[in-house]
């Protein structure tokens, strides 16, 4: 229940960060593009939950900037050719999140220093 809700939230994260998109079509806003785009930000995560087979992973998130996303925790699907090996429940990590048209995809972990 409560990861259903935090999908909720994600969805309606990513619809408004459309629709701000739209209204910074027009604008002059220099300082938005200073910040990471979506898939190149770094942001800081602990391991909730692990799924091998599906590989994903569930993860509490802080804020993604990229996509005007609060932190949260909800699942996130290994890229290909990203290793699980190592990975617990509990670690705390830095991932590169971005959405894909099947979902959150985890492009790259590592361990926070
Ligand atoms: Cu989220």
């Amino acid at each position: 229940m409560k990861l259903t809700h935090h999908l909720i939230l994600c969805t309606l994260a990513l619809t408004g960060l459309s629709a701000q998109a739209h209204h910074h079509d027009s604008a002059e806003a220099p300082a938005a593009t200073a910040s990471a785009a979506q898939g190149e930000e770094w942001v800081a995560a602990e391991v909730r939950r692990i799924d091998p087979e599906q590989r994903k992973l569930t993860l509490r998130h802080g804020d993604i900037k990229s996509m005007q996303m609060m932190g949260m925790t909800m699942v996130f699907k290994a890229d290909a050719g990203v290793s699980l090996e190592g990975l617990a429940v509990g670690d705390r990590i830095e991932f590169r999140p971005v959405r894909r048209s099947e979902g959150f995809v985890l492009l790259a972990w590592r361990r926070q220093p």
